[in-house]
């Protein structure tokens, strides 16, 4: 980790030791910093969630091994250890009292690693610690984003080969026929409603980069009556139509965000049109079914949401003005609920 002149000391065959100036292909320093540059970040990390900056700060002198290790309760050796790596990173300073050591915090350690002080950053490292560290190892997936948004999408994409049908048969949809499918992705759902309505047309609104991968990964088959529309359903006008369907996008959001968005959607719906929200459905009580209860907890680790009962759907569609709200349960994982405008 050493800045400095990129000197090596070698030792000649006399005995002697001379100091030599290296090339950066014959020692690469900085690959070797990089490299090891996590161990600082977690030394720091320790060191903070082991209060060993509090610790010396509220003891007012500096103290030994044995009662800094007394103090975090943790083993002499590794105390040893991690005070050495400390005093090497500038965090502590060590004195030598009666030929015993001791350490101390430095000037930057009291003021900034100490959670009483005002301009502590003891938070900020237990977040990088508790919270990055653990994304950044899933960096590499992170940068193939696209990769791993196409493998997304197909999941997305299979379930409506099992469930689709039944989705989009629950109620009869035959009354509506421009549809629009919000955060629709591929397209599986619209297909299945082209396929089941004749008269029907349906176009998937979703962001942009969803569209040009859809169309680049998945085939739309040529079908006139499936389209796309590349828009933020959040920030951009929606287009007016007769039935919007909402299939697991609601479950992403928190109530407030749903009905933010359900009424966006009652504003653009026609007279006499509807939203179909199509979600895997909660009992009443929450005591099933497993996949819901397994999916909810899965909505809390990758998204706002969280999955819903029946009655609190039509709860969310009441306070957005949809009126006469129906449910139908398909006996598969996704049910249907539908609001009119
Ligand atoms: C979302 C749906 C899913 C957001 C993230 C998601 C699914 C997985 N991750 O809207 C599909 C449902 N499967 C599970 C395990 O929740």
């Amino acid at each position: 980790m050493a800045e400095g002149p990129r000197k090596s000391f070698l030792m000649e065959p006399t005995g002697t030791t001379t100091v030599t100036t290296t090339s950066a292909a014959a020692y690469p320093r900085k690959i070797l910093d990089y490299m090891e540059g996590f161990l600082v970040s977690k030394t720091l990390f320790t060191a903070c969630e082991l209060g060993v900056f509090d610790l010396l700060a509220s003891s007012q002198r500096p103290l030994s091994l044995e009662e800094v290790a007394q103090g975090i309760r943790a083993s002499l050796d590794g105390t040893e250890r991690l005070l050495a790596a400390c005093t090497g990173l500038d965090l502590l300073n060590t004195h030598t009292l009666d030929g015993q050591v001791i350490y101390s915090n430095t000037e930057q350690s009291s003021v900034y690693l100490t959670q009483s002080s005002p301009v502590s950053l003891t938070q900020s490292i237990h977040y990088s610690s508790k919270t990055i560290y653990l994304c950044w190892h899933y960096l590499t997936d992170a940068v193939r984003s696209e990769e791993e948004m196409v493998k997304f999408m197909q999941l997305m994409n299979s379930i409506w080969n099992i469930c689709g049908r039944d989705v989009v048969t629950a109620f009869n949809l035959s009354p509506f026929t421009t549809i629009y499918d919000l955060g629709g992705c591929s397209g599986a759902l619209a297909k299945q409603c082209v396929l089941t309505y004749p008269e029907c047309t349906v176009t998937i609104f979703d962001l942009p980069k969803v569209v040009k991968t859809s169309r680049e990964h998945f085939v739309t088959d040529d079908n006139q009556r499936v389209s796309f529309h590349e828009g933020d359903f959040f920030k951009d006008a929606l287009p007016d139509a007769d039935l919007y369907i909402l299939a697991r996008i609601l479950h992403d959001w928190t109530d407030e965000r749903s009905i933010e968005l359900l009424t966006k959607v009652y504003r653009a719906c026609r007279p006499g049109g509807g939203v179909l929200v199509v979600e895997a459905l909660l009992c009443e009580d929450g005591s099933g079914p497993l996949t819901a209860q397994l999916y909810s907890l899965n909505m809390l680790v990758q998204t706002e949401g969280k999955e819903r009962t029946a009655a609190e759907y039509t709860a969310l569609l009441t306070a957005s003005g949809f009126q006469n709200i129906q449910v139908e349960r398909t006996g598969k994982i996704y049910d249907t609920v539908l609001g009119r405008k």
